[in-house]
């Protein structure tokens, strides 16, 4: 199979959780490390996941992130089916706030494990920095450009707050 250049995958449960999982995107985008983003259903198109979480590997990704909301099995299904590192991403759900999101990705049993972040942007932030972590262990210009990207961040801290 012919691989890609994106290194990171980045699927989501539907639709409705691009709205988080684009702050994933945004932050490899900063970093300037290549992604591709689908839509990867477990309960409504559990075949494309299966293909997907198979062939993730050979297909040239280093890392998935993964986000869904509500019963989220996609990180889990996902992690059961590829060796590589997979990051869950609690989308909030409208009905729990997210909390069912979190419990459902964070509490996998021991053996298959999935990166848990925080529910919503945040998490989808973090997903992407610890994506390009791991890249960056073998990638000394990516180690560079997060250095840079953690730098840039402290400088915009400022000493004392405004009204
Ligand atoms: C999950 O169900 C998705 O990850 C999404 O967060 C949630 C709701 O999906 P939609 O009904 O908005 O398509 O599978």
């Amino acid at each position: 199979m012919a691989e890609r250049s994106a290194r990171v995958a980045i699927i989501m449960g539907s639709q409705s959780d691009w709205a988080t999982m684009r702050h994933a995107a945004d932050t490899l985008d900063q970093l300037g490390v290549e992604y591709e983003a689908r839509i990867v259903s477990a309960h409504r198109t559990p075949e494309r996941l299966y293909d997907f979480a198979r062939n993730a590997r050979d297909e040239g990704f280093q890392t998935i992130i993964a986000g869904a909301g509500g019963a989220a099995h996609l990180p889990g299904m996902t992690a059961a089916m590829t060796p590589l590192p997979v990051f869950g991403v609690p989308v909030e759900s409208k009905a729990l706030s997210g909390q069912d999101s979190l419990l459902s990705i964070v509490q996998m049993p021991a053996g298959i494990p999935v990166g848990t972040l925080a529910i919503g942007r945040a998490g989808a932030i973090n997903a992407a920095l610890l994506s390009a972590a791991v890249l960056a262990l073998q990638d000394d210009s990516l180690a560079d450009r997060l250095d840079a990207w953690r730098a840039e961040q402290t400088a915009q801290v400022a000493d004392y707050p405004v009204d």
